[in-house]
């Protein structure tokens, strides 16, 4: 079990002005913030991210829309923070998503979903590793 688990807050949320609330819900929650940097993904970049989903009939849609707008990437510490973070995000699907998510506040659709979070300790290190470096991946305060 890791500590650690990596999220982006995907473009529809950023262009509707949710980013600063969605961080808080994430700091209040318990959540530390280890990296987190405001960019945005070509069509290619979001293709490579999302690559296991390549075979999945929304997988056109989810590479246009995630380089559609600028994302923000983060890394996030707490305790079991995989399957907690999963927990604050709600359902993939915000009609289905639990009362007092982050999905079920934020997110319009199965696609524009407001933020990712990785669903497993192995993906959270591989996603981290894609958007930051070494140094950005630091052990920590
Ligand atoms: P989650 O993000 O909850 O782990 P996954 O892994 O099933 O969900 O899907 C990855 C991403 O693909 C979702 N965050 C969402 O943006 C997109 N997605 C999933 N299902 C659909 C769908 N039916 N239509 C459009 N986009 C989808």
């Amino acid at each position: 079990m890791t500590n650690r688990t990596f999220t982006m807050i995907k473009p529809d949320a950023t262009s509707k002005g949710y980013t600063g609330a969605i961080l808080d819900r994430m700091i209040k929650d318990g959540f530390s913030i280890i990296s987190m940097k405001w960019t945005k993904l070509s069509k290619e970049q979001a293709g490579k991210f999302y690559e296991v989903h390549k075979e999945r009939p929304f997988y056109g849609e989810l590479v246009d829309f995630m380089s559609s707008g600028p994302i923000v990437a983060a890394i996030l510490e707490k305790e079991n923070a995989v399957a907690s973070f999963r927990e604050l995000i709600g359902a993939t699907d915000p009609a289905k998503a639990a009362e007092g998510t982050i999905r079920k506040d934020f997110a319009s659709s199965m696609g524009e979903n407001a933020v990712h979070g990785s669903d497993s300790d192995e993906n959270a290190a591989i996603e981290s590793n894609f958007f930051f470096s070494e140094i950005e991946r630091h052990s920590g305060i």
